[in-house]
């Protein structure tokens, strides 16, 4: 157990699959201020073995994490499916919480939580949503380019995202949910301009959605006038890649390949490339996961996506499944959330949380 009096912000995690365990490792290893306090997970023998490595509190419930008085900021990590929940009983106790990507499935879950968090009056947000790529610095550079006018006025972003293999039960939607909607977030805060409409295509194949696992050609068209065009494919064998290519009126900016050591052998040129994510984000993680200790030790809001920015993806995620559906392009529907804010969360009010 690690309840000893410190100083630094002591953090739960509920689930300890892929992205649960990275999070525990980089804050351990590399996140100044901040400490593993308390894990959840459904696999008892997972759970043991990481409380044993990081000296936590293990939970078998994640409400017992969230409720626990040692834990002062709850990482969401578990399935997309339980986010909405969990990130509701984080309010409740007013525990800051990160939501891995996506907040919620569905808008309408979206909404609630958006709600919820606004009527409880914080003096800052408790909710931030793990879109990490704002972190990695080619996209920041892209975007001070466009900020700075170096480019001229945005016209066209072309991005790919490929995943080396499926997750089990993966369906065209959850591409669009779970792994587009990084593309998603990320154009809206490259062009600084809310996504209006999307069109959705993907290549004749026998197996249709909903089971489609191959590529997909997802549409954007913002705001401002500019389009995108996302190539997202978690099938796709070969790789894990990311790419983002802006062209604007006065010149493009496209993030370049990772540094890498080029090898000469049997005739043949070649340099590894990834198996996922989660190297060639490492570091977006890392700053992403510092960003947020000091902004709640220091009782600052976090400059990670909020609520309303997870609630904003679930929206044009749903205009692209109604696209995949209609065959065509769908305006982006915004629900007004000024007029559905009447007593959600009376339950919610009273607790505190002590942060150091
Ligand atoms: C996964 O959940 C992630 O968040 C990765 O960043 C993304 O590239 C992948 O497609 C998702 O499945």
């Amino acid at each position: 157990m690690n309840r000893e009096a410190s100083m630094n912000l002591r953090i739960g995690i509920i689930g300890l699959g892929v992205m649960g365990a990275d999070h525990a490792q980089t804050i351990a290893a590399s996140v100044a201020g901040a400490e593993v306090a308390a894990i959840s997970d459904i696999d008892g023998g997972r759970l043991a073995a990481a409380a044993h490595q990081y000296n936590a509190v293990a939970h078998a419930e994640a409400e017992d994490l969230i409720a626990d008085p040692g834990v002062n900021a709850v990482i969401i990590a578990s399935h997309d499916s339980t986010h909405s929940a969990l990130v509701e009983a984080c309010l409740a106790h007013r525990k800051p919480v990160l939501c891995e990507k996506p907040l919620a499935p569905t808008v309408e879950e979206c909404v609630r939580l958006v709600l919820l968090e606004e009527e409880l009056d914080l003096d800052f947000p408790l909710v931030s949503v793990g879109f990490m790529r704002r972190f990695h610095q080619p996209y920041q550079q892209l975007r001070d380019l466009l900020r700075a006018g170096e480019l001229g006025r945005p016209l066209v972003v072309h991005e790919t995202h490929r995943n080396v293999h499926a997750y089990p039960g993966t369906t065209a939607a959850s591409v669009v949910t779970n792994s587009a909607i990084h593309e998603i977030d990320i154009t809206a805060w490259l062009l600084d301009s809310p996504i209006v409409e999307a069109g959705w295509l993907a290549p004749v194949h026998p197996e249709p959605p909903p089971a489609w696992e191959g590529p997909q050609l997802i549409h954007l068209r913002a705001a401002n006038g500019a389009i995108a065009s996302v190539e997202v494919s978690v099938n796709a064998r070969s790789a894990y890649t990311v790419s983002c290519e802006i062209v604007g009126d006065k010149g493009s900016a496209r993030m370049a390949e990772p540094p890498a050591v080029v090898r000469t052998t049997d005739l043949q040129i070649s340099r590894a490339l990834a198996a996922d994510w989660r190297p060639v984000f490492a570091d977006a993680y890392r700053r992403e996961l510092q960003e947020w200790t000091d902004s709640i030790r220091a009782g600052r809001a976090s400059t990670l996506a909020s609520a309303r920015d997870g609630l904003d993806a679930a929206c044009v995620a749903e205009a692209v499944l109604a696209a995949m559906d209609s065959g065509s392009p769908v305006p982006v529907r915004r629900p007004d959330t000024s007029s559905l804010t009447d007593h959600l969360v009376p339950a919610l009010k009273g607790n505190t949380n002590d942060v150091p």
